[in-house]
């Protein structure tokens, strides 16, 4: 046994499946901001949603608080390229969420999501309903901390985690695409991690 191991001491482990190409393996959880964590209390939380034919809806914390709940073990990506493997949320699927805002979606094809802060970030909305999305308050058991986005981000863990915007504050329904915060800055519109998607381009 011994001999077998030696050679592999001071190698790289066997690529992992779970890491997407040029990422490495983090245990940490790095913070990743803009600017300073905002103080948003779940007393005061709300949530407005905008409709691409004009009308709108909103959540408050309670709104959300009611919404059946999911649990979810995810694998985060960054751009920035740490990987983290196995991330324990609860949140609302973000296809509930936007039901009980009530606004129309069918003439929507994306999102521009907003969180405190200025920042903003766009998807299509189909990656939001199809069930790989949520609207997520819980991490590891614990209310999500404030610098991870408490008391609720966009979880979009198949994509790059600059899309899951943290201090979540509106979802604007679009028919036509729009760039968020990063992607005005030449980062890719879709953000897939399997695909490299890192910047327009790619
Ligand atoms: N509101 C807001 N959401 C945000 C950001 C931000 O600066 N402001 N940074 C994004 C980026 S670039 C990343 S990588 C992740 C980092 O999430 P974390 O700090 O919980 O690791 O949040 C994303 N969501
Ligand atoms: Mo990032």
């Amino acid at each position: 046994m011994d001999v077998v191991s030696r050679g592999f001491v001071g190698r790289r482990s066997e690529p992992d499946p779970r890491i997407p190409p040029g990422q490495y393996l983090e245990s940490a959880f790095p913070v990743l901001s803009i600017g300073a964590t905002p103080n948003v209390r779940t007393e005061t939380w709300r949530l407005d949603v905008s409709g691409p034919g004009g009308d709108t809806g909103s959540l408050t914390w309670a709104d959300l608080m009611a919404l059946p709940t999911e649990k979810v073990t995810v694998d985060l990506h960054c751009v920035t390229q740490w990987s983290k493997l196995d991330t324990t949320w609860r949140g609302v699927p973000v296809a509930a969420v936007l039901d009980a805002a009530g606004v129309d979606v069918a003439d929507a094809r994306y999102a521009l999501v907003r969180g405190h802060g200025g920042y903003s970030t766009n998807l299509p909305l189909a990656d939001l309903l199809d069930g790989r999305a949520w609207l997520a308050h819980t991490y590891e058991g614990a209310p999500l901390a404030p610098e991870h986005g408490g008391p609720a981000r966009l979880l979009v863990p198949h994509l790059y985690l600059w899309k899951s915007a943290k201090w979540v504050s509106g979802i604007e329904l679009r028919r036509e695409d729009t760039p968020g915060f990063w992607e005005q800055l030449g980062y890719h519109e879709y953000g897939d991690p399997w695909r490299e998607q890192r910047y327009v381009g790619d």
